[in-house]
């Protein structure tokens, strides 16, 4: 068995200009999973202990669980002193790490540190995606915009945790994608999925297809698709849609399939954010073997303009994305 700790320890020298640092922020973000993973499993005995905005038996007000782990995420990653600040799905801002160690750090960490944060009262599987880059503005002075603002293929390192039947860490640095499934008797990430790979052609496909008659043209198209029976492409594919991205890439993942968040007659961007949710999945994504595309084109090439833009999205196994991007070509 192999630990997180270990695989980090050993695999230090394949990271992206290794000095020990990113391996030391990777220790961070896993120390605040273990601390969510604790929580979140508390979540269903919310009606015994009290629900968010009330105030606990030690006075202290209980926090959504959402901004209870934004906040022990940044904590963890602040007290390492190798990010120099932090922007998040739950902020309006960019978060700047002031201590005189924080503003030495080399990296900066997009997070959405609880997604599908919705499905928690139903007891549905949440996750946290994160996304790392080494910043572009000097060392010693304090975070910029600018640092944010990079186009997903500068990201040096990016992953998950789905908190779901298991608790599972997956991540890359740029050289494969390895999953990790938590044992909570022994407090430890253990290596289970070693150097992922996506099939080319996935059986499932991902939509919220509530929203059909609002999809362009493509989509709709791309549907009908999916649904008509054909023996040698083993259609129709099989409808899977859980509401929480981490938790449906997850799965299409290992099992091959695509996500469809497509911008909609409401929503012209669509609703997932690039930096927090879309350029963090893509990178696992390519790195699997797999396509991240905003229907024209990689996701990870985006130049992003503001913090909490947002992109249509189609992620998942490679034939299925292309086939989703001549139909956009074709049809939009
Ligand atoms: P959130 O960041 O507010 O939780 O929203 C993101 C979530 C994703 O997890 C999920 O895939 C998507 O929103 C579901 O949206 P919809 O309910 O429109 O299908
Ligand atoms: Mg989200």
């Amino acid at each position: 068995m192999k630990t997180l700790g270990e695989f980090i320890v050993e695999h230090q020298h394949d990271f992206p200009h290794a000095t020990g640092e990113l391996s030391s922020l990777l220790s961070a973000i896993r120390l605040a999973a273990k601390v969510c993973h604790r929580e979140i499993n508390k979540a269903g005995l919310v009606d015994i202990t009290g629900a968010a905005g009330d105030v606990n038996i030690q006075g202290e007000a209980q926090q959504k669980l959402d901004v209870y782990a934004n906040n022990k995420f940044k904590a963890a990653l602040e007290a390492r002193g190798e990010v120099c600040g932090i922007a998040s799905e739950e902020e309006d801002n960019f978060v700047i790490f002031e201590s005189d160690l924080s503003r030495d750090g080399k990296y900066v960490v997009l997070m959405d540190p609880l997604d599908g944060s919705s499905n928690i009262d139903v007891n549905v599987s949440v996750g946290t995606i994160f996304s790392i880059y080494k910043r572009i503005s000097e060392r010693g002075q304090p975070a910029q915009l600018e640092d944010f603002l990079q186009p997903g293929h500068k990201q040096v390192a990016a992953g998950y945790v789905v908190y779901g039947s298991s608790t599972m860490l997956v991540f890359t640095t740029g050289n494969g994608v390895n999953g990790f499934t938590y044992d909570p008797s022994l407090g430890v990430f253990c290596l289970s999925h070693q150097k992922i790979k996506t099939p080319a052609d996935g059986q499932i496909y991902s939509i919220n297809e509530g929203n059909y008659h609002k999809f362009p043209q493509s989509v709709k198209q791309y549907l009908k698709y999916c649904q008509e029976p054909d023996d040698a492409t083993n259609r129709p594919y099989t409808a899977r849609y859980i509401g929480s991205l981490v938790s449906d890439f997850h799965r299409n993942l290992l099992k091959g399939g695509i996500y469809l968040y497509p911008s909609t007659a409401s929503n012209p961007e669509g609703k997932l954010r690039l930096l927090y949710e879309c350029n963090p999945l893509a990178f696992l994504a390519e790195q699997a073997g797999g396509i991240a595309s905003d229907g024209r084109g990689r996701i990870m090439d985006i130049e992003p303009t503001s913090l909490h833009q947002r992109t249509p999205y189609f992620i998942g196994s490679s034939n299925m994305v292309k086939r989703v991007e001549a139909l956009v070509a074709e049809l939009d």
